[in-house]
Formats: structure tokens, C-alpha cells, sequence
């Protein structure tokens, strides 16, 4: 048909965004390919756009290989699996779904805290087990209005998370490269620092290199005995060895993780903590968010092929965005 581009599909993608790419795009499923190497030999030169996601980004050399790609369209707002550099030398747009996800993910993490605080696997366990029955009542867990909660990462998530928390009547604060001079919470430039201050940390950075292990053996010992981890950001930023040791040896009380180092293999040592919840990166995993997410992911290239611009381009990469 003319006026039809060739789009690259890497991943996953939902039958609403299926039906909409299809009046613009013809589809190329990557991962769907008996051979990717035949596959990007066979239309690599007439590919102009990628549509991808969070989890499986753009494979590292593909971004070369493809001389007319032009535009990346990423459903989620972590992008650390695509090689921005790789896009910028190019003059390859990347985009993200910033904002339309914040609420769920804040409510995701804002469960996890509250499941740990008052100990829901703990307890269900305790019910299950017969426990209830043979032993009477189980402990008292702790009272999430009570906790000091750290933010490590005070982005658009990281504020909603913060507004939740305001409610529940929680002390927050965070750790941040730049401190936000007009929030009303604490700024802790150093993270050792907050984690000893406070009786939870939530972790919400962008992943890649710079986060890389931020949270470490060194911040669980901070974060004490009777402190809680909630991981809602990527694996990658917490040092699952560290944690695992943490948890097994009281150094630190529990965990909510949405997010693993290598995703889907959960550490069977985190799986059966009774204190852990692990739920399968499922942050904004609701038809709502999804649906906003694949709108957003669709209506950026559909814009990119109509004027040249995209709506949500990755910070690094704005200048690559013509002025509207
Ligand atoms: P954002 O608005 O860019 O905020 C990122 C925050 O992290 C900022 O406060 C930033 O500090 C801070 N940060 C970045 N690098 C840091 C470092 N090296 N040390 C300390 N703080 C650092 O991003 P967002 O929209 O809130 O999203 C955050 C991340 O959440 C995404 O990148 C993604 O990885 C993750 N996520 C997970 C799920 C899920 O399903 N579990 C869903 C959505 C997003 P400055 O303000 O000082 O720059
Ligand atoms: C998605 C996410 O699950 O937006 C993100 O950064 O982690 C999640 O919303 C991920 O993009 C995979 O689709």
C-alpha cells in the first residue's frame, strides 16, 4: 500500500496498538523471525522504525545495521535497554511514555511498602500453615504511617510516590542527583546518610550504568535491622547478592521487589523469604496504564511519519526534535 513504512516490532505489543500501527506501518516481528540475521538482511535497508519496549530495547548492533532507521518508540518510560549513544550519533529519535504510568507505579510501590510493613505474606502464611489455629494470634507488624521513607530517585514517580506517602501520613524523604529546592521534603545528598535516617528506602531511578549497584551492602547496613526495601526502579540498581545476604543474616527486616537483576529468574533464596514479596515487574501492568502506555508509544511514530516530530522524545535526544 503506499505511503506505508516498515516498522521493526521488537517485543510484545497489544492488539490496540497492532490495529492502529497497521494504517500507518507494515509490521516486521523481529523475535516472531524463524532467523533475526536473514530477517534484518533481507529488510534491514528499508526499516525506518522500531517499536519496542522497556524489557528487550533494541539489540546492540542493530541500531548500526539499520542505515534508514530514523525513529525508536519505546512502551515505558525506563529506556536504559536502548543505546541512546548508539541513537544520537546517528540522528536516531528515541522515545519513551513518560507521566501517563506515574500513578500505577506509585500505587505499585505504595502497596509493596504496606505489604511488608504489615507483613500480608507473613500473615497470610500464618493462616495457610494452620499457625492462627495452633499457636492464636501472629505478631504485631509495623504501622505504615509510622515509617520514615527515603526516595532514592525524586523524578515524576518518585514525587507521586511521595504524595501517596504524604497522605498515609509517613516522613519522606530523598536522594537524588539535584535536590528539588522547592519540595517540601528532605534532601539527603548522600544516600548512606538517608538510609540510616530512615525505616524504608524506595527505589525509583532510572537503571543503566550510573545507578549500577547504588543500592549496596553498605546502604542495607544503614537501613538496619528493622528497615524495609522496596524495589520498584530496575534489578539492576540494588545489589540482589547483597540483599539476599541482608535479608538471611536480619541485617535488614524485608522487601517488596517488582524488579530483578535477571528478569524472569527470581532468586529461589528471595521466592521463599517469608519476609520478601516478589511480584513480576507488574509496575504499571494494568489495562489502563497499558493502554495510555501503547497509545503514546503508537501516537509517537505516527507523528514522527506526519510532521517530523515526536511528543515524548528521551531527555538526551530533545535536541534531535524540531521545534514545534
Ligand atoms: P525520572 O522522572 O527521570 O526520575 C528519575 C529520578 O532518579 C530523578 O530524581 C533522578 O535524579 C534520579 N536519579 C537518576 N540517576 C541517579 C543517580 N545516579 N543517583 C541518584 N538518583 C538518580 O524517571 P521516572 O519517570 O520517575 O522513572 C524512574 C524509573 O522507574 C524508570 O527509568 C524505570 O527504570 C522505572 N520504572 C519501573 C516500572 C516498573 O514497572 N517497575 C515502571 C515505570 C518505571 P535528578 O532528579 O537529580 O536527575
Ligand atoms: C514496563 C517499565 O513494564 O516503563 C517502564 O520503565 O519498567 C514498565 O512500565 C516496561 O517498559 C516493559 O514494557
Amino acid at each position: 500500500m503506499a505511503g506505508m513504512t516498515e516498522l521493526l516490532v521488537i517485543g510484545g505489543i497489544t492488539d490496540q496498538m497492532q490495529a492502529r500501527l497497521e494504517t500507518r506501518f507494515h509490521l516486521h516481528d523481529y523475535f516472531g523471525a524463524a532467523d533475526k540475521e536473514a530477517l534484518i538482511t533481507q529488510i534491514g535497508d528499508s526499516i525506518q522504525a522500531i517499536a519496542t519496549n522497556g524489557h528487550d530495547g533494541v539489540p546492540d548492533n542493530l541500531i548500526d545495521r539499520l542505515d534508514n532507521l530514523k525513529v525508536v518508540s519505546c512502551y515505558g518510560v525506563g529506556y536504559d535497554a536502548i543505546n541512546v549513544a548508539a541513537a544520537a550519533d546517528k540522528g536516531v529519535l528515541v522515545t519513551h511514555t513518560p507521566d501517563v504510568l506515574n500513578e500505577e507505579v506509585a500505587v505499585t510501590a505504595v502497596m509493596l511498602l504496606m505489604g511488608i510493613s504489615r507483613q500480608l505474606r507473613f500473615n497470610m502464611e500464618w493462616v495457610s500453615s494452620g499457625n492462627w489455629e495452633a499457636q492464636g494470634n501472629a505478631p504485631l507488624s509495623r504501622s505504615l504511617s509510622s515509617l520514615k521513607v527515603g526516595l532514592v530517585g525524586y523524578g515524576r514517580i518518585g514525587q507521586t510516590i511521595a504524595e501517596k506517602l504524604d497522605i498515609f501520613g509517613c516522613e519522606v524523604s530523598y536522594h537524588a542527583r539535584n535536590e528539588r529546592p522547592a519540595s517540601a521534603h528532605r534532601f539527603y545528598p548522600n544516600l548512606v546518610d538517608m538510609a540510616d535516617a530512615c525505616d524504608a528506602l524506595v527505589v525509583i531511578t532510572p537503571g543503566g550504568a550510573s545507578t549500577n549497584k547504588l543500592v549496596n551492602a553498605d546502604i542495607l547496613a544503614a537501613l538496619g535491622a528493622q528497615g524495609i526495601l522496596v524495589n520498584v526502579a530496575r534489578g539492576s540498581v540494588v545489589d540482589e547478592a547483597a540483599l539476599i545476604h541482608a535479608l538471611d543474616n536480619g541485617i535488614i527486616a524485608g522487601a517488596g521487589l517488582d524488579v530483578f537483576e535477571k528478569e524472569p529468574v527470581v532468586p529461589a533464596a528471595l521466592q521463599q523469604h517469608p519476609q520478601v514479596i516478589c511480584t513480576p515487574h507488574i509496575g504499571s501492568a494494568t489495562v489502563e496504564t497499558r493502554a495510555a502506555m501503547g497509545n503514546l508509544t503508537v501516537d509517537n511514530l505516527l507523528q514522527y511519519f506526519s510532521d517530523g516530530r515526536v511528543l515524548t522524545p528521551v531527555p538526551e535526544l530533545k535536541h534531535l526534535n524540531p521545534a514545534g
